[in-house]
C-alpha cells in the first residue's frame, strides 16, 4: 500500500464551482447522477483530470451535453481520468450505480436498519460518485433525493428543503439546497422512517432556527436530552466564541450503525447511544457524552465547516480545536475540576501510550497509508491540549482576539494548522518561540524539576530539564515551548503573591493589573532553564504544571510529605487530584516490585490518613471526592514499568482497593447511606456527583467479598430507580465470580433484552470482567443472539471491552490474543476502520515480557500474512512489528 505525505501536498489543477446531485434510492441499488461545474485553476490548461471513485459501476459521462467517447476517459476500480478535458470551465456529469445494502463498511451511502445514511468523512464520498475527494476542494451542492414514500416517508440533506413533491408510481422526492460552499466529506443523505422531536432555537441577531432530531418512532422520547443539549450548546457558542448559527433548520439524525458522530453541514448524524436517553437506560457518563458530543459536532459548524482543513494531515486544526471546544462547554455546564480530571486521564490512558508506542505520530502526522487510521487521541485530544496552551499563554480574553481573528480571516477556506498559530500570535502580538513543533515533534516531553530555597537570599529556584522521548522516524528531538503554571504555597497552605521572577538574567514582573498574582505561567522553551521568585519569605511547597498546563510527564523532586500537603490544602483542585494520583502511582509501583519478589503487599498507613480526610472534607464537591479516592488505572501503572506486568499490577491494584474497603468501611458505608438517589433522576453536577460518589463508595465495599456486603450491594441493584445505580451495583457485584453475579447478569439481561443500548452495557461489563479465563465466555458472548459483528457498538462493547482486562487480554496462555486475532480478521472483512481499532490492542506488544511478547508478535504476524488484508489493518500491524 502507498504512503502518502504532507509535504508532497500539491493543489489540484482543477476546482468545482458547483454540485448538483441526484439520487435514485432502490432496494436493489441506488442511481447516482452528478453533474458538476468544473473550473481549471489556471486557465488554458487541459491536464488530465482525475476523480476518485471506490465500489461504482459508470452509466454514463458526458461534458458539456455530449457523451464521452471510450478513448477520453479511463475508468479503473480507484479512479476516472479524463484523459483530455476542454480547457476552460465545463459541465461534466456522470451517472453511477452503488449498492447501499451491500455496504458495510459504514462509509458512503448505506444502510443502517433500514433506512439509508451517508459518512463521508475522510474518503467516504468516493463511494458515493466520482469527485475529488479531498478537503481542498469546496463547492456549493444541491442534493435531489428520490425514493419510494411509504417506506422512505423522510428525505434529508444539507441546507434548506426547496422543493418536494409525490411522484407517480408511489414515489417522492425532496431538493436540497446548501448555501455554504463545502468539501465532500461533509456532504450527507438521509431517507427513512423517521420522526422528529422539534423546538426552536433564536439566535442573538433574532434568527429563528428549527431544530429537529430525527429517530425511528420508538425511540423518540428518548430524544429530550440531545435537545437539550443542542439549545445549550448554540447559546453557550454565542456567549463563550462569538458564533452564531448560520441557517434556519439544524437536523440530527439518530442511527444504530454509525461511527461515533459526523458534523454534516446542518444534517448531523450521530451513533444512537449518542443520542437517546431517558433515566431508566442511560447513565450519568451516557447523559454527559450526549451534551459533549451533541456540542462538539454542533461546534463544528464553525471550527471546520465554515473554516476547513486544506487536507487531512491538518484534521487537528478542526479536531483539537473542537475538543477544546467541547471541554470547555462541559465545564461550563458542569464542574471545571471533575471534568479536567477525567479529560486528562483519559489523555494518560490513551494519548501517552500511543506516543510511546510503534504508532506515534505527531499532532500533524507526516504521513499516512490510510487516513482512517489518524483519527487518534493525539490528534483530538493532544491536539485539545494544544489549543488550550494558547489560551493558557494568552488568557481567556486574548484566546478570544485570537479565535475571532481565525474566523475573520478564514471563513469559508481550506486552511492549516499554522493558519490558525498566525491568527493567535497576530491578534496578540505574542511571542510564541517554538510553539509549532508542537504540530510537528511527537512524545510526550518528559520535564524534570528540581527546587531550592536560599534562606538568606529569600529566593526560591526551580531549575527544569527537559527531553522528548525519540519516536518513529524522529530520533532525534528538540526542546518544546511548555507553559507551566505555577504557584507557591506556605506553611499554612495559603497561596504567595507573586510579583516577579528572574528568569535568563532579567527581572520579569508577572502583576496582573498591579496586582501580584497566585499563579504564574513559567514560559520553560530550553533544554534546561530556571526559574527563581525573589522575596520569598520561607519555605514554600511549589504547585507544579496547576490544571494540567501542558501535555508532559512531569518528574519533580517533591517528598510524600510535599505531595500530602498539597492533597490537603493546593487551592488549585485539580492538583489537589493529581498530589494524590502522584502518591498512589508511587505506593502502586512500590507494591509491584513487592509483587514481583513474592514479599507481603503493605498499604501505607499515611495514604489510608490521606484518603480518609479527603473523604471526610465535607467542603469538597463530591464528584471530585469520587475522583480523588479512585487509584489509577492498570494501564497508567504498567506505562510506568520498564516491562508491563499485568499480573503484578492487578493483584497490587485490587489489594489496596480492598484495603481501603476494609480499614474505611465505616466510612463508605456512610457514603453510601448518605447519598442516595431520590426517586426522580436530575442531570445535574450537584445529583451527579451524589451518584458518583455513592457508587464509588459501594465499588469498594463491594470488592471485601462478604455476605453483608454482598446483601447491601443486592439491594441497592434492586433498589435503583436509574441506570447510573443499576449498573454501577451490578458492576459492583460482578466484580466476583459466583452464583449472585450470574443471578444478577442473568436478572439483568431478562429486564432489558428489549433495549439494544442497554444490552451494550451488558456486554461490555462482561467482556471487560478481570475473572480468571474469562476468554471462555467471550467465545459464548460471540454467538449470543444479540450479538452483531457487523454492528460496531456491539463490537466495541465485547471486543474492545475485553481488551481493558489486562489480566485476560494479555494472559500467558496466549488465549486473549488468539482471540483478538481471530476476530480481528472476521471483522475485517466487514468493517476495515473497526477492525483496525481493534488491532491497536497489539500494537504495544514489545512492552511486556518475553513470552508474551512471542504470542503477541506471532498473532500480528499472522494478521499481516493474510492475503486481501485492508489497507486499514496492514498500517497497524505492520507499523506495529516494525
Ligand atoms: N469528524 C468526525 C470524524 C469522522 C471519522 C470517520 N472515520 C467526528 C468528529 O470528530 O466530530
Ligand atoms: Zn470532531
Amino acid at each position: 500500500p502507498k504512503e502518502i505525505f504532507l509535504k508532497d501536498y500539491k493543489l489540484t489543477d482543477y476546482y468545482f464551482h458547483t454540485v448538483d446531485l441526484s439520487f435514485l434510492l432502490g432496494e436493489e441499488k441506488t442511481t447516482v447522477s452528478a453533474k458538476i461545474s468544473v473550473v481549471p485553476r489556471v486557465d488554458g490548461v487541459a491536464s488530465p483530470l482525475v476523480f476518485d471513485g471506490v465500489d461504482l459501476k459508470l452509466i454514463s459521462v458526458k461534458i458539456n451535453g455530449n457523451e464521452l467517447k471510450e478513448d477520453e476517459f479511463q475508468v479503473g476500480p480507484r479512479h476516472l481520468i479524463l484523459t483530455s478535458p476542454p480547457s476552460g470551465n465545463f459541465i461534466l456529469e456522470t451517472v453511477t450505480e452503488i449498492l447501499p445494502h451491500k455496504n458495510t463498511s459504514l462509509e458512503g451511502l448505506y444502510k443502517s436498519s433500514g433506512n439509508f445514511c451517508t459518512q463521508c468523512e475522510a474518503e467516504g464520498f468516493r463511494k458515493i460518485t466520482f469527485y475529488q475527494d479531498r478537503p481542498d476542494i469546496m463547492a456549493k451542492y444541491t442534493c435531489r433525493i428520490e425514493a419510494n414514500k411509504s417506506l422512505y416517508p423522510v428525505l434529508l440533506s444539507n441546507g434548506n428543503l426547496i422543493e418536494q413533491g409525490d411522484l407517480e408510481g408511489g414515489n417522492h422526492f425532496a431538493l436540497w439546497e446548501d448555501p455554504f460552499k463545502k468539501p465532500c466529506y461533509l456532504f450527507a443523505l438521509v431517507a427513512g422512517q423517521l420522526e422528529s422531536q422539534d423546538d426552536t432555537f433564536t439566535t442573538c441577531s433574532g434568527r429563528k432556527v428549527a431544530l429537529k432530531i430525527w429517530t425511528p418512532p420508538q425511540d423518540l422520547p428518548k430524544a429530550e436530552h440531545a435537545m437539550y443539549s443542542l439549545k445549550a450548546a448554540m447559546k453557550w457558542d454565542e456567549n463563550v466564541f462569538g458564533r452564531e448559527y448560520d441557517l434556519d433548520i439544524f437536523n440530527i439524525v439518530s442511527v444504530p450503525d454509525f461511527l461515533g458522530a459526523m458534523e454534516n453541514k446542518s444534517l448531523n448524524i450521530f451513533n444512537s447511544a449518542l443520542v437517546l436517553a431517558s433515566p431508566e437506560t442511560a447513565t450519568d457518563a451516557d447523559y454527559a457524552a450526549i451534551l459533549g458530543v451533541t456540542g462538539h459536532e454542533y461546534f463544528h459548524n464553525w471550527t471546520g465547516n465554515r473554516v476547513t482543513c486544506r487536507d487531512w494531515f491538518q484534521l487537528s486544526l478542526k479536531e483539537g480545536l473542537t475538543v477544546f471546544r467541547d471541554q470547555e462547554f462541559s465545564s461550563d455546564m458542569g464542574s471545571r475540576t471533575v471534568k479536567r480530571i477525567g479529560d486528562v486521564s483519559r489523555l494518560r490512558t490513551r494519548q501517552f501510550p500511543q506516543d510511546a508506542g510503534p504508532m506515534a505520530h505527531s499532532v500533524r502526522p507526516h504521513s499516512y497509508i490510510k487516513m482512517d487510521n489518524f483519527y487518534t487521541a493525539t490528534v483530538y485530544e493532544k491536539g485539545a491540549e494544544v489549543v488550550r496552551m494558547y489560551k493558557t499563554l494568552l488568557g481567556s480574553q486574548g484566546f478570544r482576539k485570537g479565535t475571532d481573528l481565525y474566523f475573520e480571516r478564514h471563513d469559508g477556506q481550506a486552511v492549516t494548522c499554522e493558519d490558525f498559530f498566525a491568527a493567535m500570535r497576530d491578534a496578540n502580538h505574542a511571542d510564541f518561540a517554538n510553539f509549532l513543533l508542537w504540530y510537528s515533534q511527537a512524545g510526550t516531553p518528559i520535564v524534570k524539576v528540581t527546587s531550592s530555597y536560599n534562606a538568606e537570599a529569600r529566593t526560591f529556584s526551580l531549575k527544569f530539564s527537559q527531553t522528548v522521548p525519540p519516536t518513529p522516524g524522529q530520533p532525534v528531538k528538540e526542546p518544546m515551548f511548555i507553559p507551566v503554571a505555577a504557584g507557591l504555597l506556605d506553611s499554612s497552605g495559603k497561596d504567595m503573591p507573586l510579583s516577579s521572577i528572574y528568569h535568563d538574567g532579567k527581572l520579569e514582573s508577572v502583576t496582573c493589573c498591579g496586582q501580584p498574582v497566585h499563579t504564574t505561567v513559567l514560559r520553560v522553551t530550553k533544554g534546561e532553564e530556571e526559574f527563581t521568585f525573589p522575596d520569598v519569605p520561607g519555605k514554600p511547597i511549589p504547585s507544579l504544571l496547576r490544571g494540567y498546563s501542558a501535555p508532559i510527564r512531569l518528574q519533580s523532586d517533591l517528598t510524600d510529605e510535599d505531595l500530602f500537603f498539597l492533597l490537603a490544602h493546593d487551592s488549585d483542585e485539580f492538583n489537589r487530584w493529581e498530589a494524590g494520583q502522584i502518591l498512589a502511582r508511587k505506593l502502586m509501583l512500590s507494591q509491584v516490585v513487592n509483587f514481583q519478589k513474592s514479599s507481603p503487599l503493605v498499604l501505607d498507613p499515611q495514604f489510608v490518613h490521606g484518603i480518609k480526610c479527603i473523604l471526610l472534607d465535607s467542603s469538597l464537591d463530591k464528584e471530585f471526592i469520587a475522583k480523588a479516592i479512585t487509584l489509577p488505572g492498570e494501564s497508567e501503572i504498567m506505562d510506568m514499568m520498564e516491562v508491563a506486568d499485568p499480573d503484578a499490577v492487578h493483584a497490587v491494584r485490587k489489594f489496596i482497593r480492598k484495603q481501603l474497603a476494609s480499614q474505611l468501611r465505616h466510612e463508605f458505608l456512610n457514603l453510601v447511606k448518605e447519598n442516595r438517589s431520590s426517586e426522580k433522576y436530575v442531570f445535574d453536577h450537584t445529583n451527579m456527583a451524589r451518584r458518583a460518589l455513592k457508587n464509588t463508595a459501594l465499588g469498594y465495599l463491594a470488592s471485601l467479598e462478604d455476605e453483608e456486603m454482598t446483601e447491601l450491594v443486592l439491594h441497592e441493584y434492586k433498589t435503583a430507580t436509574n441506570m447510573t445505580d443499576q449498573f454501577s451495583a451490578l458492576a459492583a457485584i460482578a466484580q466476583k465470580a459466583g452464583k449472585a453475579r450470574d443471578d444478577a447478569l442473568a436478572d439483568f439481561y431478562n429486564q432489558w433484552q428489549h433495549d439494544y443500548l442497554v444490552v451494550n452495557k451488558w456486554f461490555a461489563l462482561q467482556s471487560s470482567s478481570d475473572i480468571p479465563g474469562n476468554v471462555e465466555n467471550l467465545y459464548k458472548l460471540l454467538g449470543h443472539q444479540a450479538f452483531d459483528l457487523k454492528n460496531p457498538d456491539k463490537v466495541f462493547s465485547l471486543i474492545g471491552g475485553f481488551r481493558a482486562s489486562h489480566v485476560n487480554f494479555h494472559a500467558t496462555d496466549g488465549s486473549g490474543y488468539k482471540f483478538l486475532g481471530e476476530v480481528v480478521l472476521q471483522l475485517d472483512k466487514l468493517n476495515p476502520q473497526v477492525a483496525s481499532g481493534m488491532v491497536t490492542a497489539f500494537s504495544r506488544w514489545k512492552r511486556y515480557d518475553e513470552t508474551r511478547q512471542n504470542l503477541a508478535k506471532a498473532q500480528l504476524e499472522m494478521i499481516v500474512s493474510v492475503n486481501g488484508l485492508s489497507k486499514n489493518v496492514y498500517e497497524i500491524a505492520s507499523k506495529s512489528l516494525a
